[in-house]
């Protein structure tokens, strides 16, 4: 059963994304739309990842919306939970609540060819819900991965995924493993040696990092930002054109690249005065090929009495610990997983079943590709954020997604205003895409040999940008509804403004 009259708009995800879509829809006059969240509240990553020393890398000012500029930000680099409060507010200045409905876990999304619509089901509900567009927006980064080692599910003390943190667990007084040391993990550590009695911290692959340096925003500063908003908004160019500078020593492998290894040597250098420790942090591939780690706390924590860095490779996990490949097993309270994301590239983040019953998963098996990132030939009227190819290595998230988000919510609106059933990519020009694309991803670092989250294991990058930010969002300045293949509607569903999202029965 389904509910009688078809949204404009279904949004899959209430995280930055999910937002910044429905914000920039209601500006272009589009309000029949809903945002279908699986949890209780908004915020996405931001909302999960709540572990002690959780904070943006990107400065706040950056990562944000240019439109929904914030003067309040009390640092240059923000905390979670100033985050999720800047998410939340833009919730309650755009007047967003009526539209989303929490619980709905998104099951999978199919296009009927007759009607020009898609149904979206969630778990546990009966009804369906119809829209004549679908926007996903659940991120690549939602889905907290446990890693498959040997025995994970045999230990008996207390577990904990950074995404999935538990505030009630005490590490006073105790025994604690950090496994991973990404992005996540050089946050945690340095919280963790102040709490626990001691720390190990489970190094696979050091990583390079970079020093950060975070400044208070002091009141005149803030009063200035709010009474004259052009200058926050030159500030956040200036942040802007600063990390686009970095691209060519970050996006690709080039002699500037060995500058940013430079800084990451003479940081390691100032930080950590024992040469073997300073073997065992340096890295052995080129910066930018993982992500850059930026922190000024990591080396000094590691370096705690209660400290210690293990290199060995973990052999499995037991009853009571960590069992190493030379044989020692290291016994814990509580192992700390810091190891990351399911990261869908080879799949679709829910089913997807396009035109003539086409499943997107399987076009992706080889690894995900789009029309710039944001449509794919065969699934009209649906759209992505973060979709494949959008991740910048240099830059904020958010302004790539800004760039997608007022492209795909100008496809929307042409859609609903020429009154067409359906936009689809085409194919050609699909393809043509990313021919180029994959061409130019073989020069940057991400391809130059390492393993990241960015990689299939086949080394198909379906994940990164190789380009400029700058780039990137001009390539999605304007909806050309020639890029696509438009049919009109002679029977499209009236549309109407419903008070409230429909919740799915
Ligand atoms: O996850 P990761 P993350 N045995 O996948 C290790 C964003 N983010 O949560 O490098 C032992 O980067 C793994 O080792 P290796 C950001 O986009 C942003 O830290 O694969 N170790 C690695 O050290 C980031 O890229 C912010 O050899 C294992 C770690 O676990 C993304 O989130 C802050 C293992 C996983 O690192 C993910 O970051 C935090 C195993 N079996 C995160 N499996 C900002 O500031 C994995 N590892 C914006």
């Amino acid at each position: 059963m389904s509910t009688a009259t078809p949204l404009d708009v279904a949004i899959i995800g209430g995280g930055f994304a999910g937002i910044g879509t429905a914000i920039r829809l209601k500006q272009k006059g589009i309000s029949n739309f809903a945002i279908f969240e699986r949890g209780a509240r908004v915020g996405g990553t931001w909302r999960d990842n709540t572990y002690p020393g959780a904070a943006c890398d990107i400065p706040s000012r950056l990562y944000s919306y240019s439109f929904a500029p914030n003067p309040n930000w009390s640092h240059t680099y923000s905390g979670s939970e100033e985050i999720l409060g800047y998410i939340d507010r833009m919730v309650d200045d755009f007047a967003l609540l009526p539209h989303i409905q929490f619980g709905h876990n998104i099951t999978g999304v199919e296009f009927d060819e007759a009607t020009g619509l898609w149904t979206i089901a969630a778990a546990g509900r009966k009804r369906n819900v119809k829209a004549r567009s679908v926007v996903v927006a659940s991120g690549p980064l939602a889905n907290a991965s446990l890693p498959a080692i040997r025995g994970i599910e045999t230990y008996e003390g207390h577990k904990i995924h950074s995404a999935r943190w538990d505030h009630d667990y005490d590490f006073t007084g105790k025994k604690v493993a950090v496994v991973g040391t990404g992005a996540s993990g050089v946050q945690i550590i340095p919280e963790l040696v102040e709490r626990a009695a001691s720390v190990k911290v489970f190094q696979r692959t050091p990583g390079w990092v970079l020093p950060r340096f975070n400044r208070k925003t002091n009141g005149l500063m803030k009063q200035v930002y709010r009474d004259i908003p052009a200058t926050e908004s030159l500030a956040r160019q200036a942040w802007f054109w600063g990390h686009e500078s970095v691209a060519l020593g970050v996006v690709w492998n080039t002699p500037l690249t060995r500058v940013v290894e430079m800084v990451g040597k003479a940081h390691l250098r100032a930080q950590v005065k024992d040469p073997w420790l300073r073997r065992q942090l340096t890295p052995d591939f080129r910066a930018g090929c993982k992500r850059l780690l930026m922190t000024s706390d990591y080396y000094p924590a590691l370096q705690r009495d209660n400290c210690t860095l293990v290199t060995w490779p973990i052999a499995r996990i037991s009853e009571k610990g960590i069992r190493t490949v030379e044989g020692i097993e290291h016994q814990f309270d509580c192992i700390v997983f810091a190891t990351g994301f399911d990261v869908s590239k080879t799949g679709t983040p829910i089913p997807i079943v396009g035109r003539h019953g086409r499943v997107l998963s399987d076009e992706w098996s080889g690894g995900a590709y789009a029309y710039k990132s944001v449509a794919v030939a065969g699934y009209p009227n649906l759209f992505f954020t973060f979709g494949p190819n959008s991740g910048p290595g240099h830059n904020s998230a958010l302004v790539y997604m800004e760039a997608q988000i007022d492209y795909l919510t100008d496809g929307i609106h042409t859609l609903l205003e020429q009154n067409l059933q359906t936009i689809d990519v085409r194919r050609d020009l699909q393809d043509r895409y990313n021919e180029r694309l994959q061409k130019k991803l073989a020069a940057t670092t991400w391809n130059s040999g390492c393993k990241s989250w960015y990689l299939t294991e086949d080394g198909f990058n379906p994940s990164m940008f190789p380009g400029f930010g700058t780039q990137f969002a001009n390539q999605l300045a304007t909806f050309e509804l020639g890029d696509y293949i438009a049919t009109s509607a002679e029977n499209a569903p009236t549309r109407h403004i419903p008070r409230a999202a429909p919740a799915l029965g």
